[in-house]
């Protein structure tokens, strides 16, 4: 595999979609020496068909606002690859969205669900829609409006969508309301729904509760726990909301959480009604932190980042490149011994080899994050059966995967010296997965 090509050609028919280039980038660094062991996945031009997405659906969604004034935004679905299953992968509404970053989403997304152990494809979606500041009326509007286009393009067995950045469980209910009215069907085609239409239990948290999981199982790789460990959360959303819940349930202390006017830093601790005040916080649809500070007088800094505080363990949930080579210095100069992306390729290409090459865990979020997902398999599978399990049978299952995620990477990753190099465990665990579906199914 001659990398530097793929990646000079991929620049060239895709000009300006960076984060697109650097995801896949890092995928082939580390496939590289396994792909070249099998000369039929050259034959076969499995990496020049897995690069690039299946198919990718743009539209215009027009809606009204509040004021009456009409309001146009793009929005995209982008099917990458069904190899091993439907089409799945969560939605993002956010001013920032654009083709590289769901193409990036995407991407990741098909690697990440072939290590969740469940039948699923890839898939990303979403629109330049920003929710900050939006009534709820104006959220409904979008969201039908949204739907309008999208769902002839989606169902239970081809394509599943599900929340992400700016999608929760409320645009999740109208997107679905809407979806069912034009299909006249109740087929479950989305996950993270409300628990009384076919919703799982434990989806809402499962993202960060697997994190966590994740977390206690690279620690235990050097016998350590979870329990005293100071962490630095970044964000305050769903994901992070999960992250910090079960941190603590399991006896560490979380001391920070972020949004995009700045961080806030708690040295007691972020615990019990301060976890629900942050769901408060992001139902208000300001997206900013810095009230956290002010409700609980601790100290809030603007324009910073959570990474510049000493801290054990570090575990970006915002958004991706939310942490740089600047921070990883800093936070590997503070001693942190564990770094979990819970958040879609959190770090920065230099970050990551910084922590590798200090032998820090580093766990990247195809696997760190994988139990959202998973959850939601979890979802369809009870939609499939018409039945709902309990709360303990879903997060047993969940514990599972992530065992099973980490059990990969550690087959796949492990290095001569001992050292688990999860980035390339989980890449090449996903990879091989993928290719052999593709492989066994011909050329398509
Ligand atoms: O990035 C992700 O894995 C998600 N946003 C969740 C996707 C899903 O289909 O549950």
């Amino acid at each position: 595999m001659n990398i530097e090509h793929i990646l000079s050609t991929l620049e060239a028919k895709h000009p300006g979609e960076p984060e697109y280039l650097q995801a896949v980038k890092e995928v082939l660094h580390s496939i590289e020496e396994v792909y070249n062991r099998h000369p039929e996945f050259e034959k076969a031009r499995i990496i020049e068909r897995l690069v690039e997405p299946d198919r990718i659906f743009t539209f215009k969604v027009p809606w009204v606002d509040d004021k009456g004034d009409v309001q146009v935004n793009l929005g995209y679905r982008i099917q990458f690859n069904n190899a091993i299953g439907p089409y799945k992968g969560g939605i993002r509404f956010h001013a920032s969205v654009n083709l590289s970053i769901l193409k990036f989403l995407g991407f990741e997304q098909t690697f990440k669900n072939a290590l969740t152990t469940l039948p699923m494809g890839g898939a990303k979606g979403g629109s330049d829609f920003s929710p900050r500041g939006k009534s709820d009326a104006e959220i409904m509007r979008f969201c039908q409006a949204f739907m309008l286009e999208l769902w002839r393009h989606i169902g239970p067995d081809t394509d599943v969508p599900a929340g992400d950045i700016g999608v929760g469980g409320r645009e999740v209910g109208y997107m679905y309301g809407m979806y069912k009215k034009l299909r006249r069907e109740n087929t479950g085609t989305f996950t993270g729904k409300g628990l009384e239409f076919g919703g799982s239990l434990i989806r809402p948290e499962a993202t960060g509760f697997g994190g966590l999981y994740f977390v206690q199982q690279m620690l235990a790789t050097r016998n350590q726990t979870l329990k005293d460990k100071i962490i630095a959360v970044s964000g305050f959303g769903n994901v992070a909301w999960g992250a910090v819940t079960k941190a603590v349930e399991l006896g560490a202390k979380v001391v920070t959480l972020s949004g995009p006017d700045g961080y806030i830093y708690d040295p007691d601790g972020i615990t019990g009604e301060k976890i629900d005040y942050m769901l408060e916080l992001r139902n208000s649809g300001d997206d900013i932190i810095q009230p956290y500070a002010q409700k609980y007088g601790v100290p809030f800094y603007p324009g910073r980042r959570p990474w510049e505080q000493k801290v054990d363990i570090a575990l970006p949930c915002a958004t991706q490149n939310e942490l740089d080579e600047t921070d990883a210095r800093q936070l590997i100069g503070n001693g942190v011994i564990c770094v979990g992306e819970i958040s879609n390729m959190g770090c920065r290409p230099e970050a990551i080899d910084l922590f590798i090459a200090h032998r820090i865990m580093y766990g990247p979020g195809k696997a760190v994050n994988a139990g959202g997902v998973a959850t939601s398999g979890l979802e369809m599978t009870q939609n499939a059966m018409h039945i709902a399990w309990s709360a303990e049978e879903v997060d047993e299952r969940l514990h599972r995967i992530m065992s099973d995620i980490h059990a990969q990477c550690v087959k796949y990753g492990t290095e001569p010296d001992g050292y688990i190099n999860y980035m390339k465990g989980a890449n090449i665990a996903g990879f091989m997965k993928v290719a052999r579906a593709m492989m066994a199914q011909g050329i398509l």
